[in-house]
Parts: C-alpha cells; structure tokens; sequence
C-alpha cells in the first residue's frame, strides 16, 4: 500500500505579513511567525510535517492548493480578502479531496456587509474563526481528528 503523505498545508492570503504589526484590537499582536512556530510544534507533536506559506499573490494561492494536490494530506487556509471574492481560490480548492479547513483569526460574520460571503467556505470541510491564533490550532487539531478518524 502507497504511504499517505503526512504533511499539512498552512497557506495564508494577501497582509497576513503585517500581522503583528497594526490592528492588534482585531489581529492579536502575535506575527505570523509566532504563529507558525505555534503550528509547527502542534504538528510535530502529533507526527506531522508543516509546510506554513504566505503571499500576497492570489494566482501563488492557487499553485500552492494546485501542489497540495499530489504533497499534502490537509490543508489549512486564511485566505484574508480573497476569502470574499476568489472564484479562482474556489475552482482551485474543489479539485482536492483532502480535508480542507478554512480559518479567520477575527469573526468576519460580525463585521462588514463585505465580509459576508466566503466564496473558500463553499469549497471547504469546515471553517473556524474568531478566536484569534488559536483558530489555526483548532484548524490543525481538525485535520488531523478527521485523518486520524478516516
Ligand atoms: O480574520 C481573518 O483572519 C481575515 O481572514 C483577515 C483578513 C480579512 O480580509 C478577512 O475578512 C478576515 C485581513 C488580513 C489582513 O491582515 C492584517 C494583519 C495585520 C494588520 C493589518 C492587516
């Protein structure tokens, strides 16, 4: 039998760089490197690789879910405004068959008309937000209950 792949994608979208950096009264002030520090440990201790990524990009986003395809046995994805607008990141996601969890460090369904629709929600397992970082070590421990549960 092939061996699955034990790695998991964190992709993150367009000033997810910043984080940190302004608006810690909606973002935290933790960066995106404490964040994926927190992940990395949350993977390895349960015997999974990390690969963390961010651009600003949103045709990167889609050769990062296209690679998950064949590299990854989850994915993980904030993917910030393009969230509210990306067919592109929508197509791209629902070529996959991993589980795929969607997550917001804030709680769009409680800010801006704008921010209402998540066109990655309709292409995902499940979404988590709100709850600030910790919404990516929900996210982790999401994948792998459903991996592990398979
Ligand atoms: O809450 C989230 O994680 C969001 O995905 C963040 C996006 C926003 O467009 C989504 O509606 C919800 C914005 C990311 C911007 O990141 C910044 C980080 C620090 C300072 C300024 C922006």
């Amino acid at each position: 039998m092939a061996t699955m792949t034990k790695t998991i994608y964190i992709l993150n979208g367009p000033n997810l760089n910043l984080l940190g950096q302004r608006e810690p009264e909606i973002y935290g002030s933790q960066t995106l490197g404490d964040v994926q520090s927190l992940c990395k440990t949350a993977c390895e201790s349960n015997g999974y690789t990390l690969e963390f990524l961010q651009t600003n990009i949103e045709g990167e986003l889609v050769n990062h879910i296209q690679e998950a395809r064949t590299k990854a046995c989850g994915l993980i994805i904030n993917p910030a405004a393009y969230t509210h607008t990306s067919i592109a990141l929508y197509d791209a996601l629902k070529t996959l068959t991993i589980p795929i969890i969607e997550v917001h460090i804030s709680q769009p369904a409680a800010r801006e008309s704008f921010r209402q629709v998540s066109y990655v929600a309709q292409a995902a397992t499940g979404t988590i937000s709100g709850l600030g970082v910790n919404s990516y070590l929900l996210a982790i421990t999401a994948v792998i209950n459903k991996l592990d549960n398979a």
